[in-house]
């Protein structure tokens, strides 16, 4: 199947910071789209995210020059060309890029063609794109790790930590999965209204709350959770994203925004360890900076059999560093996001080794993101187990609920739900 045509515009992502879109028409005339996500917190070893520089427009954050690549130099060198299948597309665009890092012609303009390629290329088969990214006919609804409460670079408020998620895992299906999450969501708000907290919510939605502590932000939760009926670790665990590279600062964790102290790396395992005695925790993700891989093997070796720590600026999903991680015993579990490496091929083979390699794989929204929903099949298609989208509210995180809720009907009967099977050695 040829492609006919390959058009891109720069639209807005949910940050109102210019993105870019991109329409692939197949030659049996099949159309789709895809919009790629953007992150704030970002890994150092991510794919090049191209932004035109000119101040003039957006501050500098145009994006004019990929949608510029994908118009005239992909365009032109991937119409009326046959592609047997979607490796061989991307595998033609890193080529074409020729750089380390997709720093020629940007990693989003060529992810945008990618994801927009496979979507028309699962319509024009006539199947979902759950099952086109898929290798087998098994289907697991994920845990939704639900970030309901915002700090770090997605708040302005004075919380170090980036991210406080609750799973709720248990559940016999995805959509109990939700209500149960929703419902703790807005037992939450009660709860900060009524310690006289503010509700207004950060980046990916959950409250962003100035407080006395980052340990409240998980006493709060808590709280919430039985408040709305559930049992803490029975029902819901909490998932944390600290995403620490943003606080190292000279070999140590500085916590910026509350206090200013300084913590070794040490220091911050003794914290963790304390943490996940006292809490109900089952995962920890970035726990450790992105520049303190000797941390991580000892906070790999404190606590990796008791919790998932999964490794985001660490791995950047990309195979090779994963490889590293892998042969270093460090880290058990990844977070996939899509746009840290830049195409869908190269994002499935990262996904296949760690499920080789029994590191659990984490799927993930970026806090720039769309109302595109891509990652939702692609937790279906590769039975992730969890996926985290934000949390209960904010349309372009609710989108990737709903498109869940919509596979979970239609595969009627044929999906699991991950539940608690994701965590099985955990809870
Ligand atoms: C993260 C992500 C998504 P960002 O650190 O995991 O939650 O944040 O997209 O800003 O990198
Ligand atoms: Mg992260």
């Amino acid at each position: 199947m040829k492609i006919k045509k390959a058009e891109a515009i720069e639209i807005l992502d949910s940050r109102g910071n210019p993105t870019i879109e991109t329409t692939i028409t197949l030659e049996d005339c099949t159309q789709s789209s895809a919009m790629v996500p953007s992150g704030a917190s970002t890994g150092e070893k991510e794919a090049f995210e191209l932004r035109d520089g000119d101040q003039k427009r957006y501050s500098g954050k145009g994006v004019l020059k990929a949608v510029n690549n994908v118009n005239t130099i992909i365009s032109k060198e991937i119409t009326n060309r046959n592609f047997a299948d979607q490796k061989e597309l991307d595998y033609f665009m890193i080529a074409l890029d020729g750089t380390q890092n997709k720093s020629k012609l940007g990693a989003n303009a060529i992810l945008s063609v990618s994801m927009a390629y496979a979507r028309a290329k699962a319509k024009s088969l006539k199947i979902p794109l759950y099952m086109y990214l898929s290798n087998n006919d098994n289907y697991i609804l994920p845990v939704p790790c639900m970030n309901v409460i915002n700090g770090g670079k997605h708040a302005d408020n004075n919380v170090d930590f980036q991210e406080f998620m609750i799973a709720p895992h248990n559940a016999q299906s995805f959509k109990e999965a939700i209500r149960i999450g929703q419902e703790t969501f807005h037992a939450l708000r009660y709860i900060l209204n009524k310690k006289g907290y503010s509700t207004g919510v950060g980046d990916e939605g959950g409250f962003a709350p100035d407080l006395k502590s980052n340990e409240e932000a998980v006493d709060i939760i808590l709280e919430a959770i039985v408040k709305a009926g559930y049992k803490p670790h029975t029902d819901i665990s909490i998932c944390l994203d600290p995403a620490t590279s943003e606080l190292w600062d000279n070999g140590k964790y500085k916590m910026f925004k509350s206090s200013g102290k300084t913590l070794s790396s040490d220091e911050m395992i003794k914290m963790w360890e304390s943490w996940v005695k006292q809490y109900p925790i089952v995962s920890l993700e970035d726990g450790l900076s992105e520049n303190d891989w000797n941390g991580w093997k000892q906070l790999t070796d404190a606590l990796g059999n008791k919790i998932e720590l999964v490794g985001d600026d660490l791995f950047c999903t990309n195979k090779k560093i994963l490889q590293d991680g892998i042969n270093r015993n460090t880290a058990n579990s990844i977070l996939i996001k899509l746009n840290q490496i830049g195409t869908v091929s190269e994002t499935i083979e990262t996904i296949e080794l760690a499920q080789k390699n029994k590191y659990n794989t984490f799927i993930s929204h970026r806090s720039g993101e769309t109302v595109d929903t891509f990652i939702a099949d692609l937790a279906v298609g590769v039975n992730a187990g969890h996926l985290k989208t934000g949390s209960g509210c904010r349309g372009e995180r609710i989108e990737k609920f709903n498109r869940l809720l919509r596979i979970e009907h239609e595969l009627a009967g044929k999906s699991i739900f991950a539940g608690k099977q994701t965590f099985k050695n955990i809870i």
